[in-house]
């Protein structure tokens, strides 16, 4: 099946695999047939081309008579590396000076720069890891909450490709079976039996059907909840994202119109990334710039993943809240409405309220209750969930793959019930093995690798 091991890779790779910048120390990795060789030329120290697989040597990075630095120099010898490649981990001291220079020198014997993902591919085209699997290495880099790593961790040590695998090994039988058939229509004999495979691929699209729902969780733990605060001037919205972030980053004044523009910042809630998006007060304006702030907000609000209505309840009437809950409604956009200005309350608006569901009361100024709408965020976008399943889609490219597979298995299930030929049914079989295939990468194209990896950093 893997055919990757065509395209062959006779290029030693260097780059830095440490972040750029000054620190205490830097790596500087290289990867190929030659990693150990054309470090052994620049090393002085023990011959590197005798040193066992994982041992790390001391010695001094020379050009010629000239010591560029002290150094340790990690060995990984082939297979047993991350690449499967001979390896080799310079760890230098972290001088943007002696990065430079000692890559240059290892340019100069016979390596070449790395490209973006160049050594993740590598791992990839060697069978270290599958796609998915290779793909999730860019995300546990980039995962900055709990939940992200987690989901990228699991990826990344095969989980959701060996769901897949199973799926699509259960296809191949099917396939296989009908394909044969293709070979007897004289006979008329049937080896799958249409039944046995229309529960199968039951089977599949509820399966499928999981991991695509699974997605919205997936996106929100990668990228964040883009939450929304909105409401009308003065409710209290900044005061609200301060007190959150614990920080004074909005502007807070009695004046109401204070914020024009919107001000968002993260916060880890439980795990999740939550992007709190404070807007302008929501009013008819005569005031252009406010009136385009009042735009925005709306703008914002219906790209948003939660929104926070909140209202003044020292000065709101009872008929106006029930109003705004009705806007909120029809935007279907999941919300939660927020009482501010608790320690202020008109008693009787509190009264007629408190029975409401979904309906929690705060004072942001007093930093009261902000745990209870933490918790009602959490509860919102159902980040139990996360917890208990362990196979969650966070990749758009698998994400499309699985919608192609739908489709092309719910065209296997009205072939079998519209009793199309066989030959059609294998295509459509076919087809849903594509594309399931396309995610843990048995089916690829150059440009599909390229795609991927490009948008990896140089040296990973
Ligand atoms: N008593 C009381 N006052 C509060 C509370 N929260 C905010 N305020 C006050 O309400 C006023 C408006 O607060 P902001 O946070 O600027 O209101 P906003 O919703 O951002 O207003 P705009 O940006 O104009 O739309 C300020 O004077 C705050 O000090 C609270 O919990 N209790
Ligand atoms: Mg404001």
């Amino acid at each position: 099946m893997k055919s990757h091991h065509l395209i062959s890779n006779e290029d030693t790779i260097a780059a830095l695999a440490t972040a750029p910048g000054v620190g205490a120390i830097a790596v500087i990795r290289l990867s190929g047939k030659e990693a150990i060789t054309i470090c052994n030329k620049v090393f002085k120290g023990k011959d590197l081309e005798k040193a066992d697989s994982h041992t790390i040597h001391f010695g001094t990075i020379r050009d010629g008579d000239r010591i560029i630095d002290e150094v340790l120099v990690s060995i990984f010898v082939a297979p047993r590396s991350f690449t499967k490649e001979n390896v080799v981990e310079i760890s230098c001291h972290g001088s943007n000076y002696i990065i430079k220079e000692i890559i240059q020198l290892l340019l100069k014997h016979g390596a070449r720069l790395a490209r973006p993902g160049e050594f993740t591919k590598r791992a990839f085209l060697n069978g270290q890891f599958d796609l998915a699997q290779a793909e999730a290495v860019a995300d546990l880099i980039n995962a900055d909450s709990e939940a992200a790593h987690n989901a990228a961790l699991n990826q990344m040590r095969g989980g959701f490709s060996e769901e897949i695998r199973k799926l699509r090994e259960e296809l191949i039988h099917f396939a296989s079976m009908i394909e044969l058939e293709l070979d007897f229509v004289e006979e008329d004999v049937e080896f799958a039996s249409r039944e046995d495979l229309k529960n199968l691929i039951d089977k599949l699209l509820k399966a499928i059907e999981g991991l695509i729902s699974s997605f919205h969780l997936g996106n929100v733990i990668k990228n964040g909840v883009p939450t929304v605060i909105a409401g009308k001037p003065n409710a209290g919205k900044s005061t609200l994202l301060n007190a959150l972030l614990n920080e004074e980053k909005a502007i807070v004044s009695d004046i109401p119109g204070t914020t024009r523009d919107f001000i968002e910042d993260e916060l880890n809630i439980g795990g999740i990334s939550f992007r709190f998006i404070d807007t302008a007060g929501l009013r008819e304006t005569t005031d252009k710039i406010e009136a385009m702030g009042v735009e925005r907000t709306q703008a914002k609000m219906k790209q948003a993943s939660l929104i926070i209505y909140l209202f003044d309840l020292s000065t709101e009437t009872l008929t106006e809240v029930h109003r705004d809950i009705n806007k909120l409604e029809n935007l279907g956009i999941p919300f939660v409405v927020v009482g501010n200005k608790l320690d202020n309350a008109q008693p009787e608006l509190l009264q007629a309220l408190k029975d409401l569901p979904n309906m929690l009361f705060i004072s942001a100024g007093k930093k009261e209750n902000l745990e209870a709408l933490k918790d009602k965020l959490l509860e919102m976008i159902e980040a139990d969930t996360f917890k208990n399943t362990n196979t969650i889609v966070t990749n758009v490219r698998h994400y499309d793959s699985l919608l192609q597979t739908r489709n092309a298995l719910q065209d296997v299930l009205s072939g079998i019930d519209n009793e199309v030929t066989n030959d059609f049914l294998a295509l459509d079989i076919r087809n849903s093995l594509y594309h399931l295939g396309e995610i843990t990468g048995e089916i690829t194209t150059d440009d599909l690798l390229s795609n991927i990896f490009s948008k990896f950093c140089i040296g990973k």
